[in-house]
């Protein structure tokens, strides 16, 4: 099939999601078109037969603001007619999935090429802080609405749409996924030993994500505080966003600059999350949690919030810990508990490792999303 897919270029999952779901559609024999304001983070260093699309939009000294949602839908349009697509799949509904319903208006108003098939994924934010605000939600909710076809990343995430939105139409789960074969632990002493120059007794703990006030980066640091007040620790930072510049402020007033190191978003991240014994997650809202999935992979017990979609991804005290958001105290116990207890460590890194074998693994989501494109394209 000839399938274009909308995303985000910045650092956030549901462009991760969308990037490694055109990789595998290449792989299984489609043409896919990426259409983004940039490349990809994780398509950085291997474009994998994906044909990219930039949107552009021009600036001009009347406006205020860019006009990306003109921009984009200009492009779908284009793509159309060039490639024929069969398919046009929105990840993240604001404004992807209003560009694609527009571009499909355009389309099926000149009535000079078959109009696309519109598939739009709900992520998370584009519905539970974005999509639902009174700014928004009209326009949202509409386009949803008029999307062919729309999924969400969980369980949880539909409820909250049908919730947050007047959406009427039926809106399907198919779970965020990853490539099981790369995501495998690979432990690099020499890195472990860079990260955590203390020795084998110090426990080395990492967050991952891109540094959004729902991440909750001072969490991470009460978190890590108080794990350190029971044992050796240092923790790694890797990411980027807004609330990194908070990031020294934050050390500083918890004690903690020296056992902090912050790296940047890294394009490959199964080195990192592979040397690493505990990975935190205490977030706001989190619609599905892919950080978590991918520590999960490499075998890493996660400590996360019981928020969102992460109850349907980690099973408490078997793959790793669910505490309510606001309940640090039982995060940092659980933490230690597991830290202080290497062949639990062990086995619940390894039940994790099994429970995305078993859920989350491409060759089984891939599919998911196929069979729905070919039931619309009929
Ligand atoms: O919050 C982020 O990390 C970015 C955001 C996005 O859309 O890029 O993530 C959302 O989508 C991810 C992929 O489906 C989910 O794994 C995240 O849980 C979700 N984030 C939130 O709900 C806060």
């Amino acid at each position: 099939m000839r399938i274009g897919i909308v995303c985000y270029a910045s650092l956030g999952g549901s462009g991760i999601v969308a990037t490694e779901l055109a990789r595998h559609l290449v792989a299984r024999g489609h043409e896919v078109h990426l259409l983004s304001s940039d490349i990809p983070f994780r398509l950085q260093s291997d474009p994998a037969g994906i044909i990219l699309h930039r949107v552009e939009t021009p600036s001009y000294p009347l406006f205020h603001e860019p006009q990306y949602l003109l921009s984009l839908a200009t492009l779908i349009v284009q793509v159309v007619r060039e490639r024929r697509l069969d398919i046009v799949h929105a990840h993240y509904a604001v404004p992807h999935a209003t560009a694609a319903w527009l571009a499909r208006e355009i389309l099926t108003v000149r009535h000079d090429v078959e109009p696309p098939r519109i598939i739009t994924t709900l992520h998370g934010t584009d519905i539970t802080l974005i999509g639902s605000d009174p700014s928004y939600t009209e326009a949202v909710s509409f386009s949803i609405d008029h999307s062919d076809a729309v999924t969400a990343v969980s369980h949880s995430l539909r409820e909250s749409t049908c919730t947050a939105m007047p959406v009427h139409t039926d809106v399907r789960v198919i779970y965020n996924f990853l490539d099981c074969a790369q995501f495998d632990r690979r432990f690099d002493p020499e890195l472990r030993r860079q990260l955590s120059p203390g020795g084998e007794d110090e426990a080395l703990i990492v967050h991952m994500s891109n540094f959004r006030p729902v991440k909750r980066l001072d969490a991470v640091m009460e978190i890590f505080r108080r794990i350190r007040q029971h044992t050796k620790a240092r923790l790694v930072l890797a990411g980027d966003g807004p609330d990194a510049v908070h990031v020294p402020f934050w050390a500083d007033a918890y004690g903690l600059r020296d056992e902090l190191t912050v790296l940047p978003p890294q394009q490959s991240v199964v080195p990192l999350l592979s040397v690493a014994d505990l990975f935190l997650l205490p977030s706001l809202q989190e619609s599905f949690g892919l950080a978590a999935l991918e520590a999960m992979a490499c075998e890493v017990p996660v400590v996360v919030s019981r928020v969102g979609g992460l109850p349907e991804v980690v099973e408490h005290d078997v793959t790793g810990f669910l505490h309510p958001p606001e309940d640090l105290v039982s995060m940092a116990a659980s933490a230690v508990a597991i830290l202080k207890d290497p062949e639990r460590r062990r086995r619940m890194g390894q039940a994790a490792r099994r429970a995305v074998v078993a859920r989350f693994c491409a060759g089984d989501i891939v599919p998911q999303y196929e069979a729905l494109y070919r039931e619309l394209a009929g």
